[in-house]
């Protein structure tokens, strides 16, 4: 009864975080807590708090291997949230005391003038194509420019292929599907560039082997909405037809399994929204046609999201079946993993497949690249970090998370390679 108490008064509330003048949402106070769900009920009532209103956020799904939710909480809503985790007997911790500060301090104060690019902050999009322009015109002969598609806001989705040659197996990264994953394109611009610069013998071997389709930013309308409106937003911008939330969540949009063991949402509202059918983003679709008409080219499918120091295979569809060959791909993780532990960091990753390790996810990109096209190699990375910071992931630690996407993708092709699904 005291649960219908709570949630009865929850559905009448309205928009989750203020807008001030810059015309971007502030998330002043907002907090993020750590919840350790110890049983079923515990889960079913925070994923029903969590869907009934805009006041809160879910940052991770409640994941198998940690049993944890992490969920961003207003202020305005804080009272009746503690009440609520008492009552149910939940055990929490809080991550992140005020977003907004993490917010502000990632805002370095070289702004937008400092005119060389580098990975000591984050970028805009403007800022990304720029750079990406710049490379394209000084190395006319190993790069090549092309383009995905079209986003529903009629932005160009741009890739770059990376060649030194003719008859060179490909291997494809998506990254930023997620528009808050600011991480993300500043590794695959990272990871770019040093393709492109490293003297380094294993850099140059990894460049000059094989041949690289790299799309730094997929969902650029999402991208851009998170730097000028809304630093948290997860999906693409395409409205609803008949409700007022507007996106989709790129990574559940994909023909495979599509809204299957609820691996995804069919409410419009959620952030895991499926879309009302396959492939109804623009993008999402797009991409579907681009990797089609180079399917005989690639082997490896990467694509690179935020956060939780994750490399996750198929499937996401289902935790009651695991690929044929589940063991390749785990040889292949434990590879990238113990390489990233091994460096001055000694950062922890973990690997396993997405559905028995995180949980079940239907309808991404990775299971459409691993089931339609029968790619046998194809990842999820998440990256830095375990949730002290979040998406929020402060621009010191970029250069760090860079070098150790480097290394692991040295380790994680070699071990392809070695297994004999990349020559
Ligand atoms: O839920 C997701 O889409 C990914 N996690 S995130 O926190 N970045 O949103 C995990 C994707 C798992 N991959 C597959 N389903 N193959
Ligand atoms: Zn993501």
């Amino acid at each position: 009864m005291r649960f219908i108490w709570l949630f009865a008064s929850l559905v009448v509330l309205a928009s989750a975080a203020t807008i001030k003048d810059t015309g971007k949402l502030r998330f002043d106070n907002h907090s993020v807590y750590k919840l350790k769900i110890s049983n079923k009920l515990q889960l079913a009532i925070v994923n029903k708090l969590c869907s009934l209103s805009e006041k809160y956020d879910i940052w991770k799904d409640y994941e198998e291997y940690s049993k944890e939710v992490h969920v961003m909480v207003n202020p305005a809503e804080l009272n009746r949230f503690q009440i609520l985790l008492k009552l149910a007997g939940i055990s929490n911790e809080v991550l992140i005391p005020n977003v907004q500060k993490l917010i502000d301090d990632e805002q370095v104060p070289s702004g937008r003038d400092s005119s060389t690019f580098g990975w000591t902050r984050y970028y805009e999009l403007d800022e990304i194509e720029a750079w990406l322009d710049s490379i394209f015109a000084a190395y006319p002969s190993v790069t090549e420019e092309f383009t995905v598609g079209q986003s529903y806001e009629g932005r160009r989705i741009r890739g770059i292929k990376i060649s030194h040659g003719t008859n060179k197996r490909g291997i494809f990264i998506e990254s930023n599907i997620h528009a808050r994953e600011w991480i993300t394109s500043a590794s695959a611009t990272y990871f770019i560039n040093e393709l492109l610069t490293s003297q380094d013998t294993e850099v140059r071997n990894l460049a000059e082997s094989y041949d690289w389709y790299i799309v730094p930013v997929f969902n650029v309308d999402g991208f851009e909405y998170s730097h000028t409106k809304n630093r948290m937003w997860r999906k693409t911008r395409q409205p609803h037809a008949t409700n007022s939330c507007i996106g989709v969540d790129g990574n559940r949009n994909f023909d495979s399994h599509w809204l299957e063991n609820n691996g995804a949402s069919s409410n419009p509202c959620s952030e895991t929204f499926a879309g009302d059918v396959a492939f109804s983003e623009p993008e999402a679709k797009a991409l579907s046609e681009y990797l089609i008409s180079i399917q005989d080219k690639f082997d490896v499918y990467l694509s690179f999201h935020s956060y939780g120091q994750w490399l996750l295979s198929p499937y996401g569809h289902s935790a009651e079946e695991l690929p044929e060959n589940y063991d390749d791909l785990q040889e292949i993780g434990t590879a990238f993993v113990d390489a990233i532990q091994n460096m001055v960091y000694g950062t922890t990753y973990v690997r396993g497949s997405t559905a028995t390790t995180l949980y079940v996810a239907s309808g991404s990109s990775v299971d459409w690249v691993f089931n339609e096209l029968d790619k046998k190699v194809a990842y999820t990375i998440e990256y830095r970090d375990t949730g002290r910071y979040g998406f929020v992931l402060p621009p010191a630690q970029i250069k760090p998370n860079c070098e150790e996407l480097m290394t692991g993708m040295i380790a994680l092709i070699k071990k392809t390679n070695e297994l004999g699904y990349i020559v």
